[in-house]
């Protein structure tokens, strides 16, 4: 069995790029089942090993608001890659990592390719990727996609980091959504509602989100459960707009970014100032 790598990343970050970087000529594209969403899939073989490439559509979600998005996570659920490389803009980190960490909630391996190294610096951007790596707790390769600086490294790791097994990450909502997320949870895995597929938590998320793919097939399967679970979206979603004038979906993007930025500020990236100019 061949070893799968599903690329995937927000448009114009390079995915494309890197794609025919991987695959030369030993290319192939389809559509994905039923949609007329682009599916384009080919072999690099390498020195760290032989892999199957899978080139996901260009999302800046997880969610269901997009064709797109759906067949993305639809993809990485059904067919289970090895692992995600997950393709970001350098000069562009926070925006960029918005979809890195959904990948991680969800408990897929990720390697992060942190690519357009060379846009970053000219901007000077500076990133320390040892720390960025350490802090996520994933493989992070610098690259420039566009001259294949770095696609030695990112098969190095990314052959190292089959078979790893990744653990959810685990962002905290603050307390009101929190709190109503352990009870979700609880509920979750007594009536193992959809975690065959997902896991408990992000389960829970996603009626936060009102993700209609997730509650309609949470319905599909078990009403009783499906039903407990929005009574408690509900009473949380009047709650907090009572309070706090928001919505959970919009508070979960906001912690979301919290998140990054926390990340991001533990000496991760540094703006260095054109000397010249100021002398
Ligand atoms: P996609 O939308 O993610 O498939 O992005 P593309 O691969 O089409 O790349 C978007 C643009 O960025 C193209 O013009 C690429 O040539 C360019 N590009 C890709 N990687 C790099 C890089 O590392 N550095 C620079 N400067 N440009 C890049
Ligand atoms: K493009
Ligand atoms: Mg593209």
């Amino acid at each position: 069995m061949s070893v799968v790598i599903a690329l995937a990343g927000n448009p114009n970050a390079g995915k494309t790029t890197l794609f025919n970087e991987l695959t030369g000529a030993r290319q192939q594209v389809g559509n994905y089942p039923g949609v007329t969403v682009e599916k384009k899939q080919g072999i690099c073989v390498s020195e760290a090993g032989t892999f199957e490439i899978i080139d996901l559509p260009g999302t800046y979600s997880l969610t269901a608001y997009s064709l797109e998005e759906v067949v993305a996570r639809d993809y990485l659920v059904n067919e289970k890659p090895d692992m995600v490389v997950n393709i970001v803009d350098a000069s562009n980190l926070e925006r960029n990592l918005y979809l890195s960490v959904q990948f991680m909630e969800m408990g897929i391996p990720v390697c992060l390719a942190l690519n357009m190294m060379d846009v970053a610096q000219k901007r000077g951007i500076e990133i320390d990727v040892d720390r960025l790596s350490e802090l996520l707790g994933i493989p992070v390769v610098p690259m420039v996609a566009r001259t294949g600086k770095g696609k030695k490294e990112l098969l190095a790791q990314v052959a190292k980091g089959i078979d790893k097994p990744a653990s959810p990450l685990f962002i905290s909502y603050g307390q009101d959504i929190d709190k109503a997320l352990d009870e979700m949870e609880e509920i979750i895995e007594e009536n193992h509602f959809l975690t065959d597929i997902y896991p408990a938590r992000w389960v829970g998320l996603k009626y936060f989100e009102n993700d209609t793919q997730i509650l309609e097939l949470g319905a599909t399967r078990d009403q009783e459960t499906a039903d407990k679970l929005m009574d408690i979206g509900e009473k949380l979603q009047r709650h907090m707009s009572a309070t706090l004038d928001v919505h959970p979906e919009g508070m979960i993007a906001d912690q979301r970014y919290g998140f990054i930025n926390s990340v991001l500020k533990q000496n991760v990236i540094r703006f260095a100032y054109d000397r010249n100019r100021l002398q």
